[in-house]
């Protein structure tokens, strides 16, 4: 990739409801216009829809379905949250990646891949991660906070992914206590929550969040193909990658502030209210063991209460739930 494209892709992007010539980008990045037409050329043969006209000049019609940190980095700067932000198109996972860059330094950072060739759910278990049908990230954050709030900061974070996804989709998008977006009955997006802790508290936070977002019910295979959706499947039109990052970023950010000064009971009822488990029985695997049971309540600490078969409460901080 030519060290300009970065630029050229953002000079398009940010002006993309005009025509901007060729004259103008060179003059911008001090570069000669055969230069600016290579760029130009090489941005169409990576599937992205420019258009070009004599003496008007190009205009960016579509993006493919890759992210381009010339579209990312301003995105995230204008938030602040982070301090600087990775952008992949191939890696075995995101979460790995951010676990071995958060070492030695302190800094906040998001990493996003096109794919993911080994993609992580929780207990180890694969994660689904096609290229360019998903948002597959992961952010590390950096709250001073004692360990044992590491559970607050998944619920937090749960809320700002639904409210996000709810925006591009036509059904109601609902969370699965702890760990899940459904939509229609399906999975959407599955995220996680890891620390690195010293005695003195948390060093680091690592959340990674798979979104599937472009996916059409054929992109599916095997288990998935019965148990997976896509934000695609439940709106009108294709995502658009770079308004839903945008969105998400925003929700994260306003939700991790609440995280910092406010208690879990502060969103309890919106909590409950987007939550999918009630009035139901449900499977449950907490620690190895299996039971089934009824989800009756979520405390003001987040936990979930259950009754059994045999009519005992139980106090659940984290399980496997089949619905
Ligand atoms: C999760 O685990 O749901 C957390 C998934 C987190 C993925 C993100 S992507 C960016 C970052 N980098 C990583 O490597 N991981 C994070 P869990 O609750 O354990 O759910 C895993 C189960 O979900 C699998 O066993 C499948 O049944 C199902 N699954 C796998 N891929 C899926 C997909 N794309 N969509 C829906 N369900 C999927």
């Amino acid at each position: 990739m030519s060290k300009y494209s970065k630029d050229v892709i953002q000079i398009l992007y940010t002006n993309q409801s005009e025509y901007i010539s060729g004259q103008f980008i060179a003059e911008h990045l001090s570069i000669s216009r055969t230069a600016v037409k290579k760029v130009i050329d090489q941005l169409k043969q990576e599937g992205c829809e420019i258009e070009s006209i004599n003496h008007k000049g190009h205009r960016l019609i579509e993006l493919p379905d890759k992210w381009y940190s010339g579209i990312v980095e301003p995105l995230i700067d204008e938030q602040k949250m982070f301090d600087h932000v990775e952008v992949k198109a191939q890696v075995d996972s995101t979460q790995l990646l951010a676990k071995q860059k958060l070492v030695g330094n302190s800094n906040t950072f998001l990493i996003l891949s096109d794919e993911q060739t080994k993609g992580k759910g929780r207990f180890n278990r694969p994660w689904d991660s096609s290229r360019g049908k998903g948002l597959w990230m992961s952010l590390v954050l950096r709250p001073n906070v004692p360990f044992e709030m590491i559970t607050k900061f998944n619920l937090f974070m749960a809320l700002g992914i639904r409210d996000t996804m709810q925006q591009f989709s036509n059904e109601k998008v609902t969370i699965k206590w702890p760990n899940d977006i459904y939509i229609d009955g399906k999975k959407a997006c599955g995220f996680l929550t890891e620390m690195v802790a010293n005695s003195d508290g948390i060093e680091a936070v690592i959340c990674g969040i798979g979104i599937n977002m472009n996916h059409l019910p054929e992109d599916f295979h095997g288990e998935l193909q019965s148990k997976a959706t896509s934000l695609r499947i439940h709106a009108n039109q294709k995502i658009h990658r770079y308004h839903l990052l945008e969105q998400l970023i925003n929700q994260i950010e306003r939700r991790y502030h609440q995280f910092l000064s406010q208690p879990f009971s502060t969103i309890r009822h919106e909590y409950i209210e987007a939550s999918n488990i009630w009035n139901r029985t449900l499977k449950f695997t907490e620690n190895g063991q299996q039971f089934q049971g009824e989800a009756i309540d979520i405390d003001e600490h987040g936990y979930l209460i259950v009754i059994d078969e045999q009519q005992t409460q139980h106090k659940l901080m984290s399980a496997d739930i089949e619905l």
